[in-house]
C-alpha cells in the first residue's frame, strides 16, 4: 500500500493530475500530454525535495535601543539640584544597528554594528562633596557625541513553543568614539582657558553667560574619553519566530550602558 503511494506521488501523472499541490510548477491549463512538459515538472520537483540542506537558519536584523544609566547610579557620584535651573541632565543615548544572526535550535551568533547617539543635554555636573560645594562643577556639552559599535554575542535559546523562545547570552565588541564632551570649568581652576573670564564664577555661568544675555567664557577644551573602548555585553530577551520567515526579539541588559530595545529582520 505503501510502495503504491510512494509510486503515484513520484508519477509525472500525478503532478499533471494535482495542479493544486504545485501551482507554481505548472499551470492547470498547460496541455498534459506534452512529454516536455511533464519533464519540466518532474525536475522542478526534484529541485524543491532536499529544502533543509542546511541545519541552521540565518536572520538579517535591525535593531533599535534605549540606554541609559540609572538615577540611582549617577546619585551616588553626583548632585541632582533637583527643580534648580542647574538640574542635572539625564545620562541617556539611543542605539541604531544591523545584526547578522546564525542559529540552531539551541546556539545563536549574532554579529552587529551599531551606532550609539547621545542624548545628553548641555548641563551642569556638581560631584558630591563634604562638606558639600555647590559650586565646583563643570558644565557638559556633548558634540556630536556618540560611538561606532561593533560586535559578537552568543546567546543561548529555550523554546517554549515553535515560535516563542527565551534568548539569553553575552558578548564583546569594540567602540570607537565619535565627537566630543566639550567642558567649562569653575572659574579660579588652574586648567581654565581663559582665567580672566569669570574667574570667580561657577561654571554653569561661565558657559552659559555670566549675567542675563551677557558674553559666554571660551570652552575649556574637552572630557578625556579615550578613543577606543570596550564593550560588554549582557543580553535577556524573548524571541518571536514567524514560520521561520521573520522574527522578532525583544530584550534588554547591558550594551556598555543598561539597555531595552529590540530586533526585528527576515529569517532565511
Ligand atoms: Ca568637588
Ligand atoms: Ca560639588
Amino acid at each position: 500500500m505503501l510502495t503504491l503511494l510512494l509510486a503515484v506521488l513520484h508519477s509525472p501523472y500525478a503532478h499533471a493530475a494535482e495542479p493544486a499541490d504545485e501551482p507554481a510548477d505548472e499551470p492547470a491549463d498547460e496541455p498534459v500530454d506534452a512529454p516536455a512538459e511533464l519533464g519540466v515538472a518532474t525536475e522542478a520537483t526534484d529541485v524543491v525535495k532536499p529544502e533543509k540542506t542546511r541545519d541552521y537558519l540565518m536572520e538579517v536584523n535591525f535593531r533599535g535601543r534605549y540606554l541609559f544609566l540609572p538615577d540611582s547610579l549617577l546619585n551616588i557620584w553626583y548632585e541632582t539640584h533637583e527643580g534648580e535651573t542647574i538640574e542635572r541632565p539625564q545620562a541617556h543615548a539611543y542605539n541604531l544597528g544591523l545584526e547578522f544572526v546564525v542559529r540552531n535550535k539551541k546556539d545563536n551568533g549574532i554579529f552587529y554594528v551599531d551606532y550609539l547617539s547621545s542624548l545628553i543635554k548641555p548641563g551642569y555636573w556638581d560631584d558630591i562633596d563634604s562638606p558639600p560645594d555647590y559650586l565646583d562643577g563643570e558644565y557638559i556639552k556633548p558634540e556630536a557625541f556618540g560611538l561606532l559599535m561593533i560586535g559578537a554575542n552568543y546567546a543561548s535559546e529555550i523554546h517554549a513553543t515553535p515560535w516563542f523562545s527565551v534568548v539569553f547570552g553575552a558578548g564583546l565588541g569594540v567602540a570607537v568614539k565619535t565627537g566630543n564632551l566639550v567642558k567649562w570649568l569653575p572659574g579660579g581652576d588652574e586648567a581654565t582657558a581663559d582665567p580672566t573670564c569669570g574667574s570667580d564664577a561657577p561654571a554653569y555661568e561661565r558657559a552659559l553667560g555670566l549675567e542675563e544675555g551677557g558674553a559666554e567664557c571660551a570652552n575649556d577644551g574637552i572630557k578625556d574619553i579615550p578613543t577606543v573602548l570596550p564593550v560588554i555585553d549582557i543580553n535577556l530577551g524573548v524571541r518571536f519566530n514567524i514560520n521561520d520567515h521573520a522574527s522578532i526579539r525583544l530584550e534588554g541588559g547591558l550594551h556598555d550602558l543598561p539597555y531595552g530595545g529590540g530586533s526585528v529582520g527576515i529569517t532565511f
